[in-house]
């Protein structure tokens, strides 16, 4: 083999292996945003408004403190209207309890010495009960209170 013979092929590989490596396209590749369009579900009967009431009530919000304590919250009746924002700021004086409300996905630990709060709005007319969701002694069954929506 003769060097003369090999060298242009020499050369060519080393051509080729630093026309690879010496242009790095860093391509920072960030993630390309997808804005998934929000799929609007218009219901087919076309959403009509339920039960106008006569008297036109003003939605407001409405803020209560809650104290609870073994085995009993107070105040344990709450009233308010139809379509009012609820604000519970709940302290607990003794162990940790919580406070649930499932028509209004309330859910909540009240952490003693801690203030918990809560947000809904009361869009349904009724009487619901909330209840202590923490197990937190003997009489914890019977720590329930009234909601009443009207
Ligand atoms: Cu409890």
């Amino acid at each position: 083999m003769d060097i003369k013979f090999l060298l242009p092929i020499f050369l060519a590989a080393s051509i080729l292996v630093s026309g690879c490596t010496s242009s790095p396209t860093t391509t920072t590749t960030t993630a390309p945003t997808t804005t998934i369009p929000a799929t609007t579900t218009t219901t087919a009967t076309g959403a009509t408004t339920t039960t106008s009431s006569t008297t036109t009530t003003q939605a407001s919000v409405k803020e209560f403190s809650i104290t609870a304590s073994q085995w009993k919250f107070e105040p344990n009746t709450i009233t308010v209207k139809q379509g009012d924002t609820v604000k519970l700021t709940l302290t607990s004086i003794d162990v940790t309890h919580g406070v649930s409300i499932p028509t209004f996905g309330v859910n909540k630990q009240i952490d003693p010495g801690k203030t918990a709060t809560v947000q809904f709005v009361a869009d349904k007319k009724g009487t619901f009960t909330f209840a202590c969701s923490v197990f937190c002694g003997a009489g914890h069954s019977g720590m329930t209170g009234k909601l009443i929506v009207e």
